[in-house]
């Protein structure tokens, strides 16, 4: 990709004692999982994501919930990281120091390379006993639909959060000291639209810190970041590290 990156970005990059990075679905669009608020299809296309990641679907139909989460698994299963992915990995590797957030469930990142990933939104693979909570870190260990929880019977569902739940404690608060300490942070096809994940920026921006967004549709953040770049994170990213660490 031939994108002229102003020398000031570079420069942030090259002299950052800590690089935050906070990705959402379009880091996988070019993975070929659907980002969040695409429409989806065939079966699923009568129905709105945004009404299925929700403890009342949940409660007022398990096995659809299930079911939904079931195809996006198979969806994820097909995938694999794309270049943005990769070149996310690599940036841990140059930078002082690295902190990567992501609201993404589809564990890319790990198989991209990346350690000490904060997953704010859970993740795909593990599910939890619906009331206890328990976590089991692989879904193939269970059939049904929702697979029972084998001693007390309990529905087990997705590991991952929901609107109106809380985020879990330690990813969050990891989150947030890395968004009040970094000296760049990276908005990476995101819609900013969930919070409290879109409000981490406002950390940083109070900071005065160098904030990048990527993403190829504006956002409620385009104006506010100290740059943004219109493009696919896919082909951005690998060029911004080939550009800052050569
Ligand atoms: C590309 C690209 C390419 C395409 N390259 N880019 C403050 C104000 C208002 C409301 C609230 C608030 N605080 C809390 C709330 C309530 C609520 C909320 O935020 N609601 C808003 C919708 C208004 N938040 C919560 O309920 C959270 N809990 C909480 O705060 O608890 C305490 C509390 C509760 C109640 C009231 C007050 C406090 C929990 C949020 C959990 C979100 N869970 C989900 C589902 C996870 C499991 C699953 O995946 O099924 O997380 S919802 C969904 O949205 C998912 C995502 O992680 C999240 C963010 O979506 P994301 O990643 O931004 O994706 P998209 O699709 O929206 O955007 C993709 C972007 O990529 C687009 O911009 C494209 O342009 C771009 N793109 N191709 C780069 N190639």
């Amino acid at each position: 990709m031939s994108y002229q990156f102003p020398p000031q970005i570079i420069e942030a990059l090259q002299q950052a004692k800590h690089i935050m990075a906070l990705t959402g679905a379009g880091t996988s669009a070019e993975s070929g999982v659907p980002t969040f608020r695409d429409a989806q299809t065939g079966l699923w296309a009568q129905y709105d994501p945004q009404e299925l990641a929700t403890p009342d679907a949940w409660a007022r139909n398990p096995q659809l919930v299930w079911e939904w989460y079931t195809w996006r698994r198979n969806l994820v299963a097909e995938a694999r990281p794309n270049a943005g992915h990769y070149a996310l990995a690599k940036m841990a590797q140059h930078a002082n120091q690295f902190t990567l957030v992501t609201q993404n469930i589809d564990n890319l990142h790990q198989e991209a390379g990346s350690s000490n990933v904060i997953e704010l939104h859970g993740n795909l693979r593990r599910i939890k006993g619906a009331n206890s909570g328990c976590v089991y870190p692989n879904w193939e260990a269970f059939t049904g639909s929702p697979p029972q929880e084998p001693v007390s019977g309990e529905y087990m569902r997705p590991d991952v959060v929901w609107f109106g739940e809380i985020l879990p404690e330690v990813q969050l608060l990891s989150a947030i000291e890395a968004s009040q300490a970094c000296d760049v942070y990276l908005l990476i096809g995101t819609s900013s639209l969930v919070h409290p994940a879109a409000s981490l920026v406002v950390n940083a921006l109070r900071n005065q810190a160098t904030v990048i967004e990527i993403n190829p549709n504006p956002t409620p953040i385009t104006e506010y970041a100290t740059y943004a770049i219109p493009h696919p994170s896919g082909e951005i990213l690998p060029a911004l590290v080939t550009a800052v660490w050569g």
